[in-house]
């Protein structure tokens, strides 16, 4: 299945509602802009980027005299396309360095870090992960899991430890094994707690120092927050806080299968001006996709 037909399979439901809309009978009056506008809204993209999404589309369709709906799904996706920050560096690839993922509770942290490396690893990238949740029972072993499925070493140390020490530790193993790549896993925490998020604080800067002393030379820290696309708007609320507490450098977007609530991503992204790294479409090792802006769009509004 290519990338483009499983995308668009994954946002099906994000993708309904907005169908709806473009089912129009006869002229392009005023309830179907009401329409769109509600339906973009409740698609959780927000209600400011909805509403100035519509407008440009309506001076669009009143420049252009556009009419069907093929040419205002068009219209609309190259529309919502622009919302998105143009990536960077992709910095899985552009090595040596070490990503942090962040994000609450069951957000998808391990489930992408176990499928990022195994990517990395096929592609040539000597891979190390970390396993600084030391919090919850069974997530060094669902780790154990996936660096064994993906050939990638895990560094882990028993549970109850401190996680920013481990992190120290996982840098030191990486040095001594010159891995280019270093993914380490965080235990999910509230972003309304402010203690958890003081951890993770500590968590990144003792990361950052050790990453300072490399071997090799410094090694570049990110560090990326993963939001379960179905938490809808609670996912901005989510970013801003991971952010303000940690300056984020990137979103992953989980579980955009099986969620209304794709335009959530757009929301995050519009907002705190940063990049969507990678998606995630399913469970399994192949279901994280590189993020293309124009895609995303044209797979959400069916274009
Ligand atoms: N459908 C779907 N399920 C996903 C996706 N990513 C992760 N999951 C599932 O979501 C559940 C939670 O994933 P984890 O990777 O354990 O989440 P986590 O953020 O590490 O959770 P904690 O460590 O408990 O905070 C698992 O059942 C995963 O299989 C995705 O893109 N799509
Ligand atoms: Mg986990």
């Amino acid at each position: 299945m290519g990338l483009f037909v499983s995308l668009k399979r994954g946002l099906e439901r994000s993708r309904e509602a907005l169908n709806e809309v473009f089912y129009f009978g006869g002229d392009v009056d005023e309830d179907f802009w009401e329409d769109l506008e509600d339906t973009l809204v409740m698609g959780d993209m927000g209600a400011d980027i909805a509403c100035s999404v519509t407008d440009d589309l309506r001076d669009e369709a009143a420049r252009k005299n556009l009419t069907t709906a093929p040419q205002l799904r068009r219209a609309l996706a190259a529309r919502l396309a622009q919302e998105f920050v143009e990536p960077g560096s992709d910095f899985f690839c552009d090595t040596p360095s070490c990503v942090l993922f962040v994000g609450i509770n069951g957000a998808g942290k391990t489930t992408t870090v176990g499928k990022i490396a195994s990517d990395m690893a096929h592609r040539g990238k000597r891979v190390v992960i970390g396993s600084a949740d030391t919090f919850r029972a069974a997530a060094i072993e669902q780790l154990d899991v996936w660096g064994s499925r993906a050939g990638v070493p895990v560094i882990k140390r028993e549970r109850g430890a401190d996680p920013a020490s481990v992190c120290y530790d996982v840098l030191d193993e990486a040095d001594r094994a010159g891995s280019d790549l270093v993914l380490i896993d965080t235990a999910g925490r509230l972003h309304t707690s402010a203690d958890l998020m003081r951890e993770l604080a500590k968590v990144v800067n003792v990361t950052r120092k050790r990453a300072a002393q490399m071997q090799a030379g410094p090694m570049a820290v990110h560090v990326v927050l993963v939001i379960d696309a179905g938490t809808g708007q609670n996912g901005l609320s989510q970013a801003l806080e991971f952010n303000d507490a940690l300056g984020l450098d990137g979103i992953i977007m989980t579980k955009l299968d099986g969620t209304a609530k794709g335009g959530i991503a757009l929301a995050v992204a519009s907002r705190l001006k940063l990049p969507i790294l990678r998606i995630g479409v399913g469970e399994q090792v192949d279901d994280l996709q590189a993020f293309d802006p124009e895609d995303f769009a044209r797979a959400l509004v069916g274009e």
